[in-house]
Formats: structure tokens, sequence, C-alpha cells
């Protein structure tokens, strides 16, 4: 996974009115972010409302932007399902279909052991010989680094997505693991931290509505110059706290919309903005 890095949209996943998986719009959305230079696609995750699909629907996707992407950008599957059997299966469409790496959340809902998620990551790595990228994410439970070491040992476990904001975690995982054990950070109103804590990219929601403003943060913090970086940061937080108010997809697929990209509709439950509330929010937004 050496060559995964710099700014990765977890892509979102274009739905039509009517709530069906929207082929057109879906490569629309990528070759958009393709256009403005993003580095990787992350799909099928939270933001990709990935847990609001079935199995066939998911590799549908999958199969729709490893097509649209043709190689240019590595692409991550995310293959996350509470049982090792789904995520097994669509593990193995993810590698048949021809994906970089794979990721997962921990298995969730019920109160799992170490024990559970360990097996549960062996497994699915075992089943395949794509790398797998753990997900730490507050809303499947966060994992502690003692844990994170124990998953680090499995053969095929190669990094982590880290979606939480101790950021001198991401230093103690490079210091305690090894700097080959990539790590991506996932709080887009942290990018900034999360870089200058040792992250070799950054995996978020964001990036699919202001990949450029990211791209610019990432390439500033490689040059060190951390005051202009933190400027496009702080407008980015702007952006986001104010997204964040409603549901943030549909937000952003609404704002892609303006500029013209079809990034269609969120699914229920999620809640789709139009009308007058869709007036409102652009006129917040040119505020
Ligand atoms: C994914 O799985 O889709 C994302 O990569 C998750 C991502 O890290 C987002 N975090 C959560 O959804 C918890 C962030 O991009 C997040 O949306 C953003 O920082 C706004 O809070």
């Amino acid at each position: 996974v050496k060559e995964i890095k710099g700014v990765i949209p977890a892509l979102m996943t274009v739905f039509d009115e009517n709530e069906n998986v929207y082929e057109k719009g879906m490569r629309e959305l990528v070759s958009y972010l393709l256009k403005e230079g993003v580095e990787g696609f992350y799909l099928t995750g939270s933001t990709g409302e990935g847990f609001l699909m079935n199995e066939s629907e998911r590799k549908q996707v999958v199969e729709i932007v490893l097509d649209e992407v043709g190689g240019r950008v590595p692409v991550i599957v995310h293959v996350g399902a509470i049982s090792t059997k789904i995520s097994i299966e669509l593990a193995r469409h993810a590698e048949a279909a021809g994906a970089d790496a794979i990721s997962s959340v921990p298995p969730f809902y019920w109160r799992f052991t170490p024990e559970h998620i360990f097996n549960y990551y062996k497994d699915i790595s075992d089943a395949v010989s794509l790398p797998m990228i753990v997900y730490n994410v507050p809303l499947a439970g966060i994992m502690g680094l003692d844990l994170i070491k124990r998953l680090a040992s499995i053969d095929g476990v190669k990094g982590i997505k880290f979606t939480a904001t101790s950021h001198h975690e991401i230093s103690m995982i490079k210091n305690e693991i090894g700097n080959e054990f990539m790590v991506y950070s996932g709080a887009d109103e942290m990018a900034v931290s999360g870089l200058l804590h040792g992250a070799d990219g950054i995996i978020g929601s964001f990036y699919n509505l202001m990949p450029e403003m990211f791209l610019k943060i990432s390439q500033l913090v490689k040059e060190e110059r951390l005051t202009e970086a933190m400027a496009i940061q702080k407008e980015a937080v702007s952006i986001i706290m104010y997204a964040l108010k409603k549901d943030y997809y549909s937000v952003m697929k609404v704002a892609l919309r303006w500029m013209g990209v079809d990034a269609g509709y969120v699914r229920r439950p999620f809640m789709n903005i139009q009308g007058k509330e869709e007036e409102e929010l652009k006129a917040g937004f040119i505020d």
C-alpha cells in the first residue's frame, strides 16, 4: 500500500431520486474528482452509504468506479459487514474486480471482544491477497493501541484509517508498529494535524466537495508552509461546520449539483435537501 497516499475522497455513492444506484452520476462524480487531481478513492464506507446497500449493490458500485478509474489512481474498497462471511464475499469480489486494497470497520452492534475482532480481520485477510486497511471509527467503536498492534501482526494488515481525533496516536502507531504501516487520517476538520502527526494520507467525506482545498493543504504541509495550510484548513472547517448542521451527504450532493456535477440523492433514512430548504442552504453558502 506504499503507493496509496495523499488526498483520498471517501467517495459518495450516487443514487437517483428513487434510491437506485445511478451509474451515469457515479461516473460523472469520479471523473470530476479525477480531473481535480484526487490521489485515490475509498468506496462504500460511511460516506458511500455502504451500510444502506445490499451486497450486490455494493459490488455494482465497486465495478462502476473501478471501470471509470481505469487504474489511474488506487482504489480501496470498504468491505465491512457484521458477518465475516459477507465481508469475505465482498473482499473476494473487490480482488477479482481489480481493487488495490480493502478496508473494514470492526464488527459492531453486538459487544465483540478483541478476540472476535482479531479473528474477523485475520479471516478476511487470509481469504484474499489484497492489503487490508483497518478502519478505526467512533461509529463502530474505537480500538485502542494494544488491539491495533495485535491487528498489525496479521500478515495482510498493512495500515489503518484513523478517524479519531487523538492524533498523538498516529505518531505512536508509526513509532511502535513501524513507518511502513500506513496511516490515513479521517477527520477532515483536522487534516493538517493528521498529516503533521505523520499520516501518509487523508481519507474523508469533504474531499468529494472541495478536493482542491485539501490537495493544496497536503502540498503546503509537505513544503512546511504551515501558516498557509492552516489558513485553508480554517476556511474548510467553516464550510464543514455549516454542512454538518444538516444531513451532510445531502448537502455535498446538492452543492455538487450547483457546480454542475450530478451527484444525485441520498438514500433514506438520510434526508434530501430540496425546495425551500435548498434555497436557504445556497444562500448560506454564498454568505
Ligand atoms: C468514510 O468511511 O466514508 C469516511 O472516510 C469517514 C470519514 O472519516 C468521516 N468520518 C465519519 O464519517 C465519522 C469524516 O470525513 C467526517 O465526515 C468529516 O471529518 C466531518 O466530520
